[in-house]
């Protein structure tokens, strides 16, 4: 039994170093917040045909994701309704319909079961083929992303991802959109999936320290906080929180900053950005519209992270508490020359890719937070999340809750604020139920 009230203090900053190690709460983790949250699919550009495909995770369920006749888009568990063989081995591709490796079940894109090896001659009319379609899952989509979740009851993806729509939308509702390049490189991490999702929630803090070597080499203006030469003042960044624990962190102007000043990508990309941005601010004002063109770090609760300007796409599946796979796409505009597309794509592949020098940067972090904890000693600490705690706001202009500068965290508190809340509750009826705007006061602690 978890005492979740236990794991985190709301109100000091602080978790309990058990929610990196613990079985326990691991298995209360795929019950109540990959049971019941919206958790990444696929993307329109990835499936774009009929009888398009995907396969992925939901956390620890295979699942198949298709693109039906009608242009619709369906998800199942990628699992034959016979004996529980996996039914599609392959990532991605265009079918038909999809055979069972085992015994040759055979299942329509809509998931239905069509055609059952010697029916007539075996089964002699008593398989009813209708009862034994695919455990379909419920799919929603934003701006072309797709999420599924296994919770009926839970607040529709629009709902869900509340006052963060309103800044997905500054880059995602622009140029004709985003498109997610794949395949997804994937790669084994022996970290607990937070760990990742915590740092790229909230944490500008590591970039000029854990990341010193590899912005040098870069040789874009982040080089400037390398080393933490010139700690950024307050003016540099900030971050944004909100109800269901998204939230992101900004670094003013930075988006291109990764790249060399003089290379060929960071050149096509400083103009891309600078032929832009003067008509998102002219659509959003100066102060809102500066959010395009700064460098963005977030995640979509619980395991779906992204980065702006370095444009990698993540997906933390968890397996198990001390290890992931982490699946990373590209994040491209899809009116970007094709120039450009080619140099944003390689540019994520050698900082966030699986061998990328920034994800290299990360990894050892992630993993040491994790397997400390097998020390018993360790695993009964406490981990720090108060930097800028006391200092987080309202603002008029910025739905969700702000921290008012880039190194802060703000986001972290967020995070597990709402984690928290999922992790104890009854079922969705019960957090919807809580007036909707306490979760601002118990994080600004006013
Ligand atoms: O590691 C990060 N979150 C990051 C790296 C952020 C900005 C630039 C580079
Ligand atoms: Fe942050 Fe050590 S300084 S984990
Ligand atoms: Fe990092």
């Amino acid at each position: 039994q978890v005492d979740v009230e236990s794991l985190v203090d709301v109100k000091n900053g602080i978790q309990a170093k058990r929610i990196f190690w613990d079985q326990q709460i691991y298995d209360l983790e795929i019950e109540q917040i990959f049971g019941k949250c919206w958790q990444f699919l696929t993307h329109d550009s990835l499936i774009p045909n009929p009888g398009d495909f995907t396969t992925g995770y939901m956390a620890e369920d295979e699942v198949i994701v298709t693109r039906q006749d009608d242009g619709s888009v369906k998800a199942f568990l990628n699992v034959c309704t016979h004996r529980g063989a996996r039914l599609v081995a392959a990532e991605a591709g265009n079918a038909r319909a999809f055979s069972c490796t085992y015994h040759g079940w055979s299942f329509g894109m809509d998931g239905a079961l069509k055609v059952v090896p010697m029916e007539e001659e075996l089964y002699r009319g008593s398989l009813d083929k209708s009862k034994f379609g695919l455990r379909e899952i419920r799919v929603e989509s934003y701006r072309g992303l797709y999420y599924g979740n296994f919770d009926a009851q839970a607040p529709s993806l629009n709902d869900y991802l509340g006052d963060v729509k309103f800044y997905l939308d500054i880059w995602m509702d622009i140029n004709g959109g985003i498109e997610l390049v794949g395949p997804p490189s994937r790669s084994l991490l022996n970290c607990n999936w937070k760990t990742p999702a915590e740092n790229f929630v909230g944490d500008a803090y590591h970039v000029g320290w854990t990341h010193l070597a590899s912005l040098m080499a870069l040789g874009g203006e982040l080089a400037a906080i390398g080393g933490n030469e010139a700690p950024p003042n307050e003016g540099l960044g900030m971050q944004v929180t909100s109800r269901f624990g998204h939230g992101f962190g900004v670094l003013w102007d930075a988006a291109p900053a990764v790249h060399a000043i003089n290379s060929k990508a960071g050149t096509l990309y400083r103009e891309w950005f600078a032929s832009r941005k003067p008509k998102m601010v002219e659509k959003l004002g100066a102060k809102v519209g500066r959010i395009y063109g700064s460098h963005l770090n977030g995640t979509v609760f619980p395991n779906n992270s992204y980065l702006l300007g370095t444009n990698t796409f993540k997906l933390w599946v968890p397996r198990g508490p001390h290890q992931i796979e982490v699946f990373t796409w590209a994040i491209v505009e899809k009116e970007m020359p094709a120039e450009l597309k080619n140099a944003v794509v390689s540019g994520m592949n050698s900082t966030f890719g699986s061998a990328g020098m920034l994800e290299a940067d990360d990894s050892d972090n992630m993993e040491t937070m994790t397997q400390n904890n097998r020390g018993r000693m360790t695993r009964e600490g406490k981990l720090n999340s108060q930097l800028g705690l006391g200092f987080d706001k309202l603002d008029p202009d910025f739905p969700g809750v702000i921290g008012q500068s880039a190194i802060g965290e703000t986001s972290y508190r967020g995070f597990y604020r709402a984690y928290k809340e999922i992790m104890g509750a009854d079922n969705w009826k019960a957090i919807l139920k809580l007036d909707p705007d306490a979760w601002k006061h118990e994080l600004i602690g006013q």
